[in-house]
Parts: structure tokens; sequence; C-alpha cells
């Protein structure tokens, strides 16, 4: 039995197969988490996010930013783009119910204390300790799979407030929370979230940190597992900091870290 952490997969479904092949994928035995952003950008969202839905019983997934702009269109709160939206395939399947019900119930973090990881898509606010971020990613994914999840949708983008206030509520609580575990690249010493920037950590604008190195970091004490960073190339430079998204939609690579033993297998994505 392996438990196998595998970074962006944004629908390039043929790595995700040649990837399950190297590893030698074993349904019956194996588990597999993602880091999120499932689809979008690539050429196969509909085929990868059925067949990771058809793997559910043994798949822990997290919420990606690309995951959440399904959600938003797909309810109808944001209107489909064809220069920013691959999915379409999903929007006109005729399962496209079950799989987008199931989608949204997924969770912004995971925290397996057995295996000693932590899991979301972007990473840990460099202010909240475990406990809190799990009550805060509760509190969003609540929000997600309840009766007024449409109006936070609609009111899920946008870059205020760039920083985490314990008495902020309703929609600006719900977005901060959400570009924290979905979004978040750098932030100040402040933490203040920076999310314009996409630069490489070695190219860090000045005043600014790549989340993880943030100064007085309160959880350096976990082992993060994260995605949504390509031009990180999979390198954090950090202790116990696993940046998996390996830009496999830019033709770089799908990247799995075995979290038994923390070997790490790479597909290539140019050839498929
Ligand atoms: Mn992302």
């Amino acid at each position: 039995m392996s438990t196998y952490a595998i970074g962006d997969i944004q629908g390039c479904f043929k790595p995700l197969l040649a990837l399950l092949d190297k590893i030698a994928f074993n349904p019956d035995q194996d588990y597999l988490w993602f880091t999120g952003d499932l689809i979008n950008r690539g050429p196969q969202s509909l085929e990868t996010l059925r067949f990771i839905y058809n793997l559910r019983d043994r798949v822990t997934t997290v919420l990606g930013n690309h995951d959440l702009t399904l959600l938003a269109v797909a309810y109808g709160m944001v209107p489909y783009n064809p220069h920013h939206h691959t999915f379409k395939d999903i929007l006109e399947a005729p399962d496209q119910d079950v799989v987008i019900h199931w989608l949204r119930h997924q969770p912004l973090m995971h925290h397996d204390e057995k295996l000693g990881y932590t899991m979301t898509h972007a990473g840990l606010y460099p202010k909240w300790d475990l406990s809190l971020a799990l009550a805060l990613a509760g509190e969003a994914e609540t929000i997600l799979q309840g009766p007024y999840f449409t109006e936070y949708l609609a009111q899920m983008y946008g870059n205020k407030p760039t920083h985490w206030n314990s008495e902020l509520t309703g929609f600006d609580r719900f977005r901060f929370i959400i570009n924290s575990f979905t979004r978040m690249r750098f932030c100040d010493s402040t933490g203040a979230l920076e999310l314009t920037i996409k630069e490489s950590a070695n190219n860090t604008p000045s005043s600014y940190f790549p989340w993880f190195l943030a100064p007085n970091r309160v959880n350096t004490n976990l082992k993060i597992i994260f995605g949504h960073w390509a031009s990180l190339m999979g390198k954090s430079n950090t202790k116990n900091i696993f940046a998996l998204d390996t830009g496999c939609v830019w033709g770089g690579a799908l990247t799995a870290l075995r979290l038994e033993d923390g070997t790490f297998f790479k597909e290539g994505c140019r050839q498929h």
C-alpha cells in the first residue's frame, strides 16, 4: 500500500495515465492525493475529472483556483470565457451534475497526522497554525457546500482584503480564506498577500517573500504539500516544503511524491 501525492494536472489526462503507469498504481491497494487544479488550460478536463471521480474512494484532492472557477462558471456566477476556460467538455457532459457536485464537496485543506503531511493547493498562510488553518478551511468548505454558495462564488474574486484579521466577516472573510488556500504565492513581512506576481522564488520582488519563507511563519512544524506555483519547477529549497506543480500543462512534467518513503516520480508532459 502506497500513497502518492500528485501535482496540478490541469486536464493533462494522458500524462496522468502515464504517471500512474510509471508508479504501477494499484487502485485496490494504493491511494492518490492531488494538489488541486485538476482541470482547465489543458486538453482533457472532462476525462480527468471523470477518472478521478470514478477513483474517489482512493482519492484525496484539495480545491484549486481553477477548480473553483469551474464551479463559478458551472453555477452561472461567471460567464464562460474561451480565452481563459477549456472545460466546455465538462459543462456539456451528461454527467456534469454528478462530477461538479462531487468537486464542490472537496476540501481546501487535508491533514494526515499518521502520514505526517498537510496538503493545500497554494500553501499555508504564514500566520495560521494547523488548528486555525483547519478551522478556516472548514468554514469556507461549509459555505461552499451550503445553501448560499452561489452568492459566495460570485463574490470570490478580488485581491482584498490583503491581511488576515480574525474579525473579518462575510464575503471578505471567505475571499481571504480562498485566496490564501488557492492563490497565494508571495506575502510581505506584515502578512499581506501579493496576488498579482507569478515570478519564481528566485525573482522575488523586494520586500516580498515566498509564503514559505515569510519571517516568523508559525507553521514550520508541518510538512506541507502544495501545487499552484509552476515557476518554482518543483523546488522550494526549503525543508518540509514540497512544491509539486512542475508545469505539466506548460510542457513540463507531472510529479508524484510517494509519502511513505519520500520518493519522487516524474512524467514528462511534452511528448503526450
Ligand atoms: Mn492554481
